[in-house]
């Protein structure tokens, strides 16, 4: 039997921007294809995303824009903010999809991404203070591995990753310990495909995961594939808040799923695909930015209070 109350919550949590998508192709200031899966963060009181944007070859590069209130009149790099370096075996193909933390050990801001490399893709990391110099500091993984961001700190001295390896053909959500953000082991997978469910085929990392009083709330995507083509939409689970490695509850249902038609038509159609958050703390909100069907940049809105009241109501997740 569905939980009608909680599904009920789970529908009504998130509220789509009325102005979305909030950035087009024809936004851009140069040529673009396609803008979507940005990180977010916020720096001062301005957001800033970097923007996952694909050339009319067919690969991706990352750009920065910056708004004052996260929704409107965004003032864009007028070239790209961070190529790929297409000598390398690590870049050839692009730069996809980054997350954005703000490492506190180091003082500067992570960036994780999907670099393309010659293998398939891989997790890369990058340092930066500014958003204009990045420190790269190379893939961490070996392919074939996405979704990828750290957390802000280390817990019993290791810093952690949380990633998407595929293993024998599945798509899990791993996670990854190092003592040095370079040399990476004690690999586990935390949340796995679910038989049957809307995320029965693959399951990865959204956006950052966020920190809470009841532990790290962890957004991820998950896939179905249909006879019409694969359906990517949003779930929700809770890390414990000092062993984020133990996971606490899992939504059963989706929280954000495609519906409007930017998010049903684009270059894949029936995607929405958040990668990055930022808190607004007077306000109590969280605001999810996703790439809507691989084509434009969507946000939509939640009560903290509310995602909180509905992740406590969620089953405790199971192995
Ligand atoms: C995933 C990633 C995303 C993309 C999504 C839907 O595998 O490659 O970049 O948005 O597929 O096409």
């Amino acid at each position: 039997m569905p939980n009608l109350k909680r599904e009920k919550m789970a529908y009504s949590l998130f509220k789509r921007y009325k102005g979305n998508p909030i950035l087009m192709p024809e936004d851009w200031p140069y040529p673009a294809n396609a803008i979507f899966n940005p990180g977010a963060t916020k720096i001062g009181k301005q957001t800033l995303i970097l923007v996952r944007v694909e050339d009319m070859r067919g690969f991706s590069h990352l750009t920065v824009a910056r708004s004052a209130d996260g929704f409107t009149k965004w003032h864009i790099d007028s070239t790209p903010t961070m190529e790929a370096d297409q000598t390398s075996m690590e870049e050839r193909f692009g730069l996809e999809d980054p997350r954005i933390i703000w490492l506190e050990e180091q003082k500067q801001y992570a960036i994780t991404y999907t670099s393309f490399s010659e293998g398939g893709p891989v997790v890369s990391l990058a340092i930066t203070k500014d958003f204009k110099h990045f420190n790269r500091l190379g893939a961490l993984l070996p392919p074939e591995d996405k979704d990828a961001c750290l957390l802000p700190r280390r817990f019993r001295g290791r810093f952690v990753l949380i990633h998407r390896p595929i293993v024998r053909s599945e798509a899990h959500i791993w996670m990854s310990f190092s003592p040095d953000l370079k040399h990476w082991g004690d690999h586990r997978a935390i949340l796995k495909t679910r038989a049957a469910y809307w995320d029965c085929h693959r399951v990865g990392l959204a956006c950052q995961p966020i920190e809470t009083k009841l532990g790290w709330l962890v957004f991820y995507h998950g896939v179905r594939v249909t006879a019409a083509g694969s359906i990517y939409r949003v779930g929700l689970a809770l890390l414990d808040k000092t062993e984020p490695w133990k996971v606490l509850k899992r939504s059963d249902e989706w929280i954000l799923g495609p519906k409007e038609d930017y998010e049903r038509v684009g270059d894949v159609g029936d995607v929405v695909f958040p990668t990055g958050a930022t808190i607004d703390d007077k306000k109590g909100l969280l605001h999810l930015y996703y790439g809507a069907a691989d084509y434009s940049i969507a946000v939509a809105s939640a009560k903290m209070s509310d995602i909180l009241d509905y992740i406590k109501v969620c089953p405790d997740a199971q192995d």
